[in-house]
């Protein structure tokens, strides 16, 4: 090379200088390009002065790596805050300066014993963090118990620095409501996803065990971070063959990924797994043999994953295979598992989404019919998994009456959070206000406050198992979620089933400042947007207790006149039951009773069409076109005024969106943009097709001042559409 002169070499260096101080403004200020791949742990630098301010808190990182908890617990710090403040923290043992970021557990690190902070009451998974001082130096300490609560309690941290939180003066503790914190996967050994919208399955069986992609970490990291626990793996419509040696040695590498981070893994078992692969002529839960081999079988799992989960089994549930097959009990198939279980320390979830197969009683008075008789029949590792509705996973449900109903047997929350019924991917539907709204019901069962959220966390009737699980959005899109904010609604469960009583606004603020921007003008418009989007979903399909309104088997669309399922309870027409008089399921006492499998009050309530509240008025009641309505127009009236109000939300939601370009990179804004053209489509759709149809049932004229549907209802009932994803 050439030497080169010092005016020469003076001048190089300038121009470099001012190259990194350019790259690095234009680093800070811009959008970069977004695949959402990041989700919400995107940890990009944040504006100049914040990073003035903290950089002085990140200097110094104190904490040990002794354990792989631990080591990921200082990647992740390291990653953020190099991140976040354009700094890596040097790694110490000591504290030697103010600022330093004190990480660990009493045991594990001598300089956080002698600090002496009380830990009792934070349990296993908990953390606290607080401003202290250290051999005369102001420091940050994030302490726990065990590893696992020191990275929840890091999460923590990079959290208030990612929203902006002031972090001179912490003082904060935390641990979790709720045990067992799960993300079912409803995934298939051959990549397809059931209820699936965002790509295939994440689990590449056929690479596995060998191939460890590294998307296996980054999930784990993701769901570490709003403190999820267990993952089953695969589909509750289950094959047995997951439980062959060959698929539970991947089961196994899978579980090494996520031991790290605090995340156990579980499987969906199907009960007559005995026959199928262990060549057994019964899967009768009280034939010797049977016990036997579900024994042997648990203790080959535990071989290989020594802190494997349990099983979450559906039976006698839709064609599923189950112990009344052999007519015996739930209580005794779930017990029969959960022996095999028990000494391994392993739980069953059993589902209580069964409905019997011969549909005479009202579906929704099933699962309560067929149970609540069990309660205190199960073993004490048996949880039972109940769906937040009595039907399925609508837009909206009253609280599952199971609720408050089993006091002696610890019952999980199954939500979803793939939105088979809201949309699909496309559709911007923020699920928190709808997990909020089942968890603060009140079941009255033990007098005021006994909200769903006290039944599922065990406070209640003082059960220390608990449990709430969410039916996966994931998938191997890009951005996981099918789009970018379906994300929230990962987050979101996750964040509730952490602590249930917590408000759906604020996890929304986080989300948005940690996926977006902490830019107040973006925040406000997108937090708002997403409160409200439930709602214009419930009015634009299911408007004032509606429900089971979608297409037939693909449940994409509307298609309130389809009769074409097998089963009556399959069939829209079954559910809204509308006819020239009127429209509602009358489920009062004059009608089904679903209603006295409330508490006595609320019950009372729900049967008086008065009382009932207008949200879910036709889930209850069967009432005339031209009942009265609290705002004294006919019932008629208000049912195509809620349609055409949840299509204007979306016009709004799209007028907000399109005010806020230039915040946040083109990608996903222009996804984003695209989505709702999508759902505001799709949203007129169901508005027009259901008023559509129901004004041929009413054979009332269109209340004045509302727009007629844009097709006729025949265009309507002739789409169809064979190649839906999910199905
Ligand atoms: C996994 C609904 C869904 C099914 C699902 C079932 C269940 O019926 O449409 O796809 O099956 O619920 O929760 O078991």
């Amino acid at each position: 090379m050439r030497n080169k002169s010092p005016r020469h070499r003076w001048l190089s260096r300038a121009f470099a200088l001012a190259i990194l101080i350019v790259a690095s403004v234009l680093h800070v200020t811009s959008a970069r390009a977004e695949d959402g791949y990041e989700l919400w742990l995107r940890y990009h630098p944040l504006t100049a002065g914040q990073a003035t301010i903290y950089r002085i808190d990140a200097s110094q990182l104190v904490m040990g790596s002794a354990t792989p908890t631990q080591r990921v617990t200082r990647e992740e710090l390291q990653r953020g805050l190099l991140g976040l403040l354009g700094q890596a923290p040097s790694l110490s043992d000591t504290v030697t300066r103010d600022g330093a970021i004190i990480v660990g557990t009493p045991a594990s690190s001598p300089l956080i014993a002698r600090l002496r902070l009380d830990t009792a009451d934070l349990g296993h998974e908990g953390y606290l963090i607080r401003h202290v001082n250290v051999d005369g130096h102001a420091a940050t300490v994030i302490i726990a118990n065990d590893d696992i609560g020191a990275l929840y309690g890091a999460f923590h941290f990079l959290r208030l620095l990612q929203t902006d939180q002031p972090i001179a003066h912490l003082d904060l503790r935390d641990s979790p409501r709720v045990k067992l914190r799960v993300l079912d996967h409803w995934d298939n050994l051959d990549g397809s996803v059931e209820r699936g919208y965002a790509g295939t399955s994440i689990w590449d069986w056929f690479k596995l065990p060998d191939w460890l992609a590294p998307r296996y970490t980054d999930y784990a990291r993701a769901n570490a971070s709003i403190g999820i626990n267990g993952v089953v793996l695969n589909n509750v419509n289950a094959t047995p063959q997951i439980l062959t040696p060959v698929y539970l040695e991947k089961v196994a590498a899978l579980a090494n990924v996520f031991r790290p981070y605090g995340i156990r893994v579980y499987l969906s078992a199907r009960f007559s797994a005995p026959i199928e692969i262990g060549g057994l002529k019964t899967a009768d839960p009280l034939d010797p043999q049977v016990q036997q081999w579900w024994r042997t079988k648990a203790g080959e799992i535990y071989k290989l994953i020594p802190d494997f989960g349990g099983f979450l089994v559906k039976a006698n549930s839709e064609g599923q295979p189950g112990p009344q097959d052999y007519g015996r009990t739930h209580a005794d198939g779930a017990n029969m598992l959960a022996d095999a279980l028990a000494p391994h320390g392993g739980v069953v979830m059993w589902r209580a989404f069964v409905y019997s197969q011969s549909a005479s009683a009202d579906r929704a008075k099933q699962a309560y019919d067929e149970f609540k008789s069990l309660d205190g029949h199960f073993r004490a590792n048996v949880l039972l998994q109940v769906k937040n509705g009595p039907i399925d996973f609508q837009p909206r449900e009253p609280f599952n009456p199971l609720f408050g109903a089993m006091p002696k047997t610890p019952l999980m929350m199954e939500f979803q959070i793939t939105k088979e019924y809201l949309g699909f991917a496309t559709h911007l539907v923020y699920l928190g206000p709808l997990y909020e709204e089942v968890l603060s019901a009140d079941t009255m069962t033990h007098g005021k406050g006994s909200t769903v959220a006290k039944v599922i966390d065990g406070t209640l009737d003082n059960h220390t198992l608990s449990g709430i699980a969410g039916v996966a959005n994931i998938g191997t899109d890009q951005n996981w979620s099918g789009s970018v904010f379906n994300q929230a609604n990962w987050y979101v469960f996750g964040r509730l089933a952490w602590n249930p009583t917590q408000s759906s606004r604020a996890i929304a603020d986080d989300w948005v400042r940690m996926t977006f921007t902490n830019d107040v003008a973006f925040v406000k418009p997108v937090v708002d947007m997403m409160m409200g989007s439930r709602e214009a979903a419930v009015d634009y399909m299911t408007p004032l207790g509606l429900h089971h309104l979608m297409g037939p088997g693909h449940h994409y669309g509307p298609a309130p006149w389809d009769a074409s399922e097998p089963r009556a309870d399959w069939r829209p027409v079954y559910y809204h039951r509308a006819d020239s008089e009127g429209i509602g399921f009358d489920r009062t006492r004059s009608g089904s009773d679903a209603v006295d499998q409330y508490e006595p009050s609320i019950a009372a309530q729900f049967n008086d069409v008065k009382q009932t509240p207008e949200e879910l008025l036709l889930w209850f009641h069967h009432v005339s076109w031209d009942y009265r309505m609290r705002s004294g127009q006919t019932l008629w009236y208000e049912l195509v005024a809620h349609y055409t109000q949840g299509v204007d939300h979306v016009m709004q939601m799209r007028e907000t969106w399109s005010r806020l370009d230039g915040y946040i990179d083109t990608e996903r804004y222009q996804q984003t943009a695209t989505f709702l053209a999508i759902q505001e489509r799709e949203a007129q759709w169901w508005r027009d097709a259901c008023i559509a149809y129901f004004q041929s049932i009413s054979g009332r004229p269109l209340p004045p001042g509302f727009a007629p549907p844009q097709h006729s209802l025949k265009y309507y009932e002739s789409l169809s559409f064979p190649y839906v994803p999910g199905h």
